[in-house]
């Protein structure tokens, strides 16, 4: 009895070390939803969302439901504009999948230095299943760069990032994982600056494993289930690198950032929410409008 409340105490003197989980995490106030990709065998990992017509818009995240990540004011639109999609398969796949377009007046991928691939525009996010904060569970997060890299000393178009070493870089290679960028007008992306009046768009697809804890291979690690209702702390940011530095937009709140952790994502599957092809191009979906009519 002694020496398990001296365990206990123990433990409770740890866990006061760390910050706890914010009541709100979320930079939206009411968090983000995942949407279970009804066939995945029909999704390609190509910088285009013409494979996400099935997407619900109601669950779109768009520039309302972000903020900065420093507090400093939110980008005009014709500056930076961003739609993100968050989507999962079930088993056998088992993937989080994620579409982020972004509107920007200069697309700069100008950067040689494949250390800091983050100085450019790029997307960074990642999951942390353990909900960690940043000292106690960093060695389980899964963080990823993606960006365009014509410009890099090295073209790896998917960097793991600071908390990722090179240890762990098989989280981002295929089979467990698959990114592409791609821009519009496409040959934005053959300048390390470019730039017109309306300005273009930079798309980046993405679709990996989830890790509950990671090893130094998969065998060694265990991969997340993911299934509906399943809660999965995940952050997006999405960087505007035009010259220096400019923006640096994110989905979690400030005491999340204080805190050290990350947004919260719950997944919901094809029955939760309403997708604008597949109940029309089902025969069963006929069946019940006819009935509803
Ligand atoms: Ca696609
Ligand atoms: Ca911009
Ligand atoms: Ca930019």
């Amino acid at each position: 009895m002694r020496k398990s409340l001296a365990v206990l105490a123990g433990l409770l003197v740890a866990a006061a070390a760390y910050a706890q989980a914010p009541a709100d995490r979320n930079a939206n106030g009411i968090g983000y939803y995942s949407l279970q990709v009804p066939n995945p065998s029909a999704m390609t990992i190509d910088g285009s969302d013409a494979d996400w017509s099935w997407f619900d818009q109601t669950y779109t995240i768009t520039m309302d439901q972000f903020k900065s990540e420093q507090d400093a004011p939110m980008p005009d639109p014709a500056d930076m504009e961003i739609t993100a999609k968050i989507g999962w398969s079930a088993a056998p796949e088992n993937m989080w999948y994620l579409f982020v377009k972004v509107h920007d007046d200069t697309l700069d991928i100008e950067t040689t230095d494949v250390a800091n691939p983050w100085a450019d525009d790029c997307i960074n996010f990642g999951f942390n299943v353990q909900d960690g904060p940043r000292d106690d569970a960093r060695e389980f997060y899964q963080a990823y760069v993606i960006k365009a890299t014509n410009f890099l000393s090295t073209p790896d178009i998917m960097v793991p990032s600071n908390y990722a070493l090179e240890h762990y870089r098989w989280t981002g290679r295929q089979p467990n994982a698959y990114a592409a960028v791609a821009s519009d007008p496409p040959e934005a992306l053959q300048s390390p600056i470019w730039t017109s009046d309306t300005g273009g768009d930079m798309f980046y697809e993405f679709k990996a494993a989830v890790w509950e804890r990671r090893g130094d291979s998969p065998a060694n690690s265990l991969r997340a289930n993911l299934e509906a209702g399943k809660f999965v702390p995940f952050l997006l940011n999405v960087e505007d690198g035009d010259g220096p530095w400019r923006y640096d937009i994110t989905i979690r709140s400030a005491a999340a950032t204080a805190a050290a952790y990350f947004a919260g994502v719950t997944l919901l599957g094809t029955g939760d929410y309403t997708s604008p092809t597949a109940v029309e191009s089902s025969t069963w979906g006929q069946i019940k409008d006819s009935f509803v009519q």
